[in-house]
């Protein structure tokens, strides 16, 4: 009788933890602050972060409605995303995973490579409140994209965020 009554608190807690939506999920935040590619990725694992990989059309979007609400942000005005071709075979990667890009949502005519000088990607403002993706000179200074797992019953991440 004492296992039955204790198996059933068991499931009482888990059906609790699930209906409070104690569950991660990938959130993104962008910079305030521009750096070249290297340097964006570099801080974003310095505040406990990972460099951002958009691995979907949903999470496009949701970069996209994020990106929506910053201010100041003309047409063209771009955020370092985690993919580069610097390797050997000189395909197109996602910095943290190292996996291959599955999905992209380039812009008409991109990525070029212009002047044989472009190998890291960002997501850019192509039209108000519309991105889309280009390669753009690893050096050249941008805001960034850093993502983590929020988990609801803490916290922790909403704090870091405010420094980033
Ligand atoms: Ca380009």
């Amino acid at each position: 009788m004492m296992n039955v009554q204790r198996v059933v608190l068991i499931i009482i807690v888990f059906m609790f933890l699930g209906a409070s939506g104690c569950k991660s999920s990938k959130k993104f935040i962008a910079s305030k602050h521009k750096a070249g590619f290297h340097d964006a990725f570099i801080t974003c694992h310095q505040y406990g972060f990972k460099p951002a990989e958009i691995l979907t059309e949903e999470e496009h979007k949701t970069v996209e409605n994020l990106l929506k609400n910053e201010k100041g942000i003309g047409t063209g005005y771009g955020f370092w995303i985690s993919a580069t071709n610097l390797d050997s075979k000189q395909t197109y990667y996602w910095l943290n995973s190292g996996r291959k890009l599955f999905y992209t949502n380039f812009s008409s005519g991109q990525p070029d490579n212009y002047k044989n000088n472009e190998n890291c990607l960002h997501i850019f403002q192509i039209s108000l409140g519309h991105f889309a993706w280009n390669d753009m000179p690893c050096n050249s200074h941008q805001r960034f994209l850093c993502q983590y797992n929020e988990e609801p019953c803490s916290t922790y991440e909403e704090n870091k965020v405010s420094l980033l």
